[in-house]
């Protein structure tokens, strides 16, 4: 593959219905979205994508059922006793952007010792959005400058678009490249909505499940496809 898409970011959807395709209850979906989450980020990380950005939990999926939020919760702490191994044999970095200090305090410590243990990996960074929504994210950056203002350290007329993606959670990461949304729906979703400014968006109908690495190539060759039309120009 001559090119590869540095920063790429997935919206993992379609778990709970292919759970119910099956007759299974909607958390066996979502455990096989998290062997997935293993699949591609392995794949990802060999291809040399640089940051892929995986969409977990929107700061909307508090209102789903109390036992499948409970469930939801206990995911990482299961992902990383299966996964950790591997992740350190591949050299990825785990990172997260959203708001963390909502989940349950053991949940919180799992995330913190797995970035904390991943730390000094120079692979491929495993970015989870967890509890985000990107119009938080935007809200909280203004916040931020509005006391950058107040406090004498800025000038209004200098506020430029560089100046607000640094204040994101994404300050340290490249603009994404391309945006991946499994299962169907042609929404964002409150998902990276600054970031995604310049992005190459590919859907489909396949749920994440079901989302191969096979299926995870042939979308970055459509968007190698696309980058071959425009260089033609
Ligand atoms: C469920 C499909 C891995 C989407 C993937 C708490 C919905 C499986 C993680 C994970 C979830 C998150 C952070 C981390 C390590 C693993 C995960 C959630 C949901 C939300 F550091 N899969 N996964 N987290 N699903």
């Amino acid at each position: 593959m001559e090119r590869c898409p540095k920063h790429i970011a997935i919206i993992m959807d379609g778990n709970g219905r292919w759970a119910k395709k099956q007759g299974k209850p909607r958390t066996a979906g979502h455990y096989k979205g998290s062997e997935n989450v293993r699949e591609i980020a392995i794949c990802a990380n060999r291809l040399g994508v640089e940051v892929l950005t995986l969409y977990a939990f929107s700061t909307e999926n508090w209102i789903r059922p109390q036992e499948e939020v409970n469930y939801l919760m206990k995911l990482p702490a299961v992902f990383f006793e299966r996964y950790l191994k591997e992740l350190m044999e591949n050299n990825i970095r785990v990172s997260m952007i959203g708001e963390i200090d909502a989940f349950p305090l053991d949940t919180r410590n799992v995330l913190l010792s797995a970035i904390e243990r991943t730390r000094n990996n120079t692979g491929m960074v495993l970015n989870f959005a967890m509890n985000y929504g990107s119009r938080r994210e935007i809200t909280l950056a203004c916040r931020e400058i509005a006391e950058e203002v107040k406090s004498g350290i800025k000038q209004i007329d200098d506020i430029n678009e560089d100046d607000i993606s640094k204040h994101l959670m994404t300050a340290i990461y490249p603009d994404v490249d391309f945006m991946i949304r499994t299962s169907g729906e042609c929404r964002l979703s409150n998902f990276l909505l600054w970031q995604l400014a310049y992005a190459e968006f590919y859907f489909t109908d396949v749920a994440w499940p079901d989302f191969t690495p096979d299926e995870f190539k042939k979308a970055i060759e459509v968007y190698n496809n696309r980058h071959r039309r425009y260089g033609g120009l």
